[in-house]
C-alpha cells in the first residue's frame, strides 16, 4: 500500500530550487522532553570517542564544556530512535523519492558566548555516492541571529562541491570555509523549538557565534543517504534502514578533488 504524501507540490519545488525546507513542529513536546533529558544526562558524564568535555578548560570557551556529541545513536538507544524518527523518515522519503538510510547523528548544545561553525557543504565529509546527504536539523531551543542559528545559502545546493579555505578560529570552531559565490548571502534559518530543516549536502551553511547571554541554542543533527547509494565515508559506517536494519555501504576512498589530507584531519 502506498504511503500517503506528507509534503506538498510547493515544499517540493523549494527544496528543489532553495535547497532546503523547514517543517515546523514535526517533533511533538513531548519527544523535545525526552530529546532533552537524553543529553543533559549525557552533559553530565564523558563518552570516550563521543562526548568528551574538557572542564578545565571551559573558562577560556564554552565549548569545551558543552563540545558536540558525536554520534550518540551509537550508544545510546533513544538517540537511535530520533534519528530513525518516522516522520523524519517520512519526509526524507519524498525528498528522495525513496527510502533514506540514517548515517550519522550529532547533538550541539551551542551554550551562550560559543563559536559557529564555518560556512561549509556536507557531502564534502560525507561522500554520498551515487545521489547525495541530507541533513535534517531539528531546534531543540528556539534559534534566531541572537543565538546562532544555522545560516544557509540559498540556492547553493546545485553548487559543485569546493575546496575549502581556512575559517577564522575566533568565529568558527571547525577549520574549513567555503566562500558562498559573490551574487549569494547566507540568511539565517529562523526556527521554533521541534522545527525540522532539511538541506541537501551541497547547500553551503554554517552558523555564526552564540551571541545571547544565556540562551543555549541546542540541535539534534542527523544525516542521510539515498537507498540507493553505494559508497559513503567510512566515519559514517554502518548505516541503517528506516525499520533500524544495519546497512553497510561500501567505503568511500579518502581524497577526491581536493586531497586526502582533509578527510582524515577534520571529519563533519
Ligand atoms: O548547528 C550548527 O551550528 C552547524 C551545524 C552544521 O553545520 C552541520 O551539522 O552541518
Amino acid at each position: 500500500m502506498s504511503k500517503a504524501k506528507v509534503l506538498t507540490t510547493e515544499q517540493l519545488e523549494q527544496f528543489e530550487t532553495e535547497g532546503y525546507l523547514i517543517i515546523r513542529g514535526l517533533f511533538r513536546k513531548e519527544e523535545l522532553a525526552e530529546i532533552e533529558e537524553v543529553f543533559e544526562e549525557i552533559s553530565q558524564t564523558a563518552v570516550p570517542g563521543y562526548f568528551e568535555p574538557e572542564l578545565d578548560r571551559a573558562a577560556d570557551d564554552p565549548l569545551k564544556r558543552y563540545p558536540r556529541v558525536m554520534h550518540p545513536h551509537r550508544f545510546n538507544d533513544k538517540a537511535m530512535r530520533y534519528m530513525l524518527h518516522q516522520p523524519v523518515l517520512a519526509v526524507l522519503r519524498e525528498l528522495y523519492g525513496e527510502p533514506a538510510l540514517a548515517a550519522q547523528s550529532m547533538f550541539y548544545y551551542k551554550p551562550p558566548g560559543s563559536r559557529g561553525q564555518a560556512l561549509h557543504q556536507d557531502n564534502f565529509y560525507l561522500k554520498v555516492e551515487p545521489g547525495n546527504c541530507i541533513a535534517a536539523w531539528t531546534a531543540i531551543d528556539a534559534a534566531d541571529e541572537e543565538n546562532g542559528a544555522l545560516l544557509v545559502v540559498p540556492k547553493t545546493s546545485q553548487h559543485e562541491i569546493s575546496c575549502p579555505e581556512t575559517a577564522d578560529e575566533q568565529e568558527s570552531f571547525t577549520t574549513h570555509y567555503i566562500k558562498p559565490p559573490k551574487d549569494k548571502t547566507a540568511i539565517p534559518a529562523v526556527m521554533g523549538k521541534g522545527d525540522v530543516l532539511f538541506f541537501n549536502g551541497n547547500l553551503i551553511h554554517g552558523s555564526y557565534r552564540n551571541r545571547s547571554k544565556n540562551r543555549f541554542r541546542r540541535a539534534f543533527i542527523c544525516h542521510y543517504a539515498n537507498e540507493s547509494a553505494v559508497r559513503i565515508a567510512s566515519h559514517y559506517r554502518p548505516l541503517f534502514k528506516e525499520d533500524g536494519t544495519i546497512v553497510y555501504l561500501e567505503s568511500n576512498p579518502d581524497g577526491g578533488p581536493c586531497g586526502s589530507e582533509f578527510e582524515t584531519l577534520y571529519p563533519h
